[in-house]
C-alpha cells in the first residue's frame, strides 16, 4: 500500500552581512524548528533589504541548480521588495516575521494558542493584502488563514476583519478568566515567572523544580501555553511558578500583541527568573533581548533572579554574567546549583513579600 508522508521543504537561507552575532545560526535554527531542510546558509550583502541586481541572477541561478523550494530572509522586507525578490529569483521568499509566524502556527496544540496564533497571522496579513500575500499563506502550510486569490481582495479584506474581531473579542475573554484565576492564585501563594530566551531550558527547570513532564526540546519555540506548577519550600510553604512562552530578538509586534494575556502572566510575577543559556556565545545578546522584552511589557520594575543554565555544557564560567545579580549558574539537566536556585529564589521572596506585606507568607 502506498503511503503519502507529509513532504519535507528544502530551503536555502539568507542573513545580511553584518547583521547582529548569531544571526546565521538562528535563522537555520528557526528554519530547521519550522521543519525545512536547510540546504545552505548564505550570507549577502543588501540594501534596503534587496540584493543587488548581479546578486540576485546569482540567487536564481543557485535557486536552479540546489532544486530548493524557496529562500527564508533572516530579516524583514517590505512588501514591494519582496516581491522583486521573488520575481527575479523565481520561487517564494520568507521572510523573518513569516518563518516565526509559521512556526507559531505549527506549535499551537490548544485552542487559546491557535486562536492567538490565528490572530497575528491575520494582523500581518491584512496590510499586505493587496500586495498579492494571498498566495503566500495559502502555499506555505500551517494553520493559519488561506487566503483566496487576489480577485476577491475586498471580500477578504471584510472577512479577515470580522474574523479579527471576532478572534480579539475571544481573546478579550480569555484574558478576564486569565486575570481572575491569578487573583485566585495570588491569595494561596508567591508567583514566580519563568522566562528567557527560546530554548534557554525554561521548561527543563520548570521539571526539574516541580517535578513535571511537560514537553522540551532542543526546538525553538516548544512551549506556547503557560503553565503553573505549586512547588514548596522547606517549611512547607507553597510557591506558584509559570512557564511561558519564549522570546525571540525582533519578536513580530502582532504575535506580542496577540499574546497579550500569555505575556501578561509575567507582569503578575512577584518574582521574575530569567533562564539563558551560558554555554551560547550569543548569551549577552539574548539576555539583552530577553531585558527589553520585559521592559516593553512593563515587567521591569519586578525582582529579577538571572539563573544561567545549561552550565554542565559552558566552557569559560558564565560569560554573560556582566553586572547582572543576583546570578545562580545550574543545570536544569543535570541539576546542578538546583538547591543554590531554590534557596535564592525562596530568600529573594521572603524578602520581597516582607517588604510589601506585613507579615511573611514564603
Ligand atoms: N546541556 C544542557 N541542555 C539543557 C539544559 N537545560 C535544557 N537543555 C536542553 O535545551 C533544549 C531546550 O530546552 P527547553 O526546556 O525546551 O527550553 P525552553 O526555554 O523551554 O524553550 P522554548 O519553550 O522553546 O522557548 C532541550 O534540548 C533541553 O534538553 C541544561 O542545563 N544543560
Ligand atoms: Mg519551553
Amino acid at each position: 500500500m502506498h503511503t503519502t508522508r507529509p513532504e519535507i521543504l528544502s530551503v536555502i537561507t539568507i542573513t545580511q552581512a553584518m547583521l547582529q552575532p548569531g544571526g546565521t545560526e538562528e535563522i537555520r535554527l528557526l528554519a530547521e524548528s519550522c521543519g525545512y531542510r536547510v540546504l545552505a546558509d548564505l550570507v549577502v550583502r543588501v540594501r534596503s533589504g534587496l540584493p543587488g541586481s548581479g546578486k540576485l541572477a546569482e540567487l536564481a541561478e543557485i535557486r536552479e541548480s540546489s532544486g530548493c523550494d524557496f529562500f527564508i530572509l533572516a530579516h524583514d522586507l517590505a512588501p514591494s521588495r519582496k516581491r522583486t525578490f521573488e520575481n527575479t529569483v523565481g520561487c517564494p521568499v520568507m521572510t523573518r516575521t513569516e518563518l516565526i509566524l509559521e512556526i507559531f502556527a505549527r506549535r499551537a496544540r490548544t485552542s487559546i494558542a491557535r486562536q492567538q496564533v490565528e490572530l497575528a497571522r491575520l494582523e500581518y496579513l491584512l496590510p499586505r493584502l493587496e500586495g498579492g500575500y494571498a498566495h503566500l499563506a495559502a502555499s506555505q502550510g500551517g494553520s493559519g488563514f488561506r487566503g483566496p486569490g487576489e480577485t476577491q481582495i475586498e471580500l477578504d479584506r471584510r472577512r479577515i476583519k470580522n474574523r479579527i474581531s471576532l478572534l480579539r473579542r475571544r481573546l478579550a475573554t480569555v484574558r478576564t478568566s486569565r486575570r481572575e484565576q491569578r487573583k485566585k492564585r495570588e491569595q494561596k501563594a508567591p508567583l514566580v515567572a519563568l522566562c528567557g530566551y527560546t530554548n534557554a531550558g525554561k521548561t527543563t527547570l520548570m521539571n526539574r523544580l516541580a517535578h513535571a513532564h511537560l514537553l522540551a526540546e532542543d526546538r525553538l519555540f516548544a512551549t506556547l501555553d503557560p503553565t503553573v506548577r505549586e512547588i514548596h519550600n522547606p517549611h512547607g510553604r507553597a510557591i506558584l511558578l509559570t512557564d511561558t512562552v519564549g522570546f525571540i530578538r525582533d519578536i513580530p509586534h502582532t504575535l506580542v500583541e496577540a499574546f497579550a494575556s500569555t505575556l501578561e502572566e509575567i507582569t503578575r510575577a512577584d518574582l521574575v527568573l530569567i533562564i539563558f543559556d551560558s554555554a551560547d556565545e550569543n548569551a549577552d545578546v539574548q539576555l539583552a533581548v530577553v531585558e527589553s522584552v520585559l521592559d516593553d511589557i512593563g515587567a521591569s520594575g519586578l525582582p529579577r533572579l538571572y539563573c544561567a543554565n545549561k552550565a554542565d555544557k559552558a566552557d569559560t564560567p558564565l560569560p554573560a554574567s556582566s553586572g547582572r545579580s543576583p546570578l545562580v549558574p545550574v543545570s536544569a539537566l543535570t541539576g546542578k546549583g538546583i538547591p543554590e536556585l531554590v534557596w535564592t529564589m525562596h530568600s529573594m521572596l521572603a524578602q520581597h513579600i516582607s517588604m510589601d506585606q506585613a507579615g511573611s507568607v514564603v
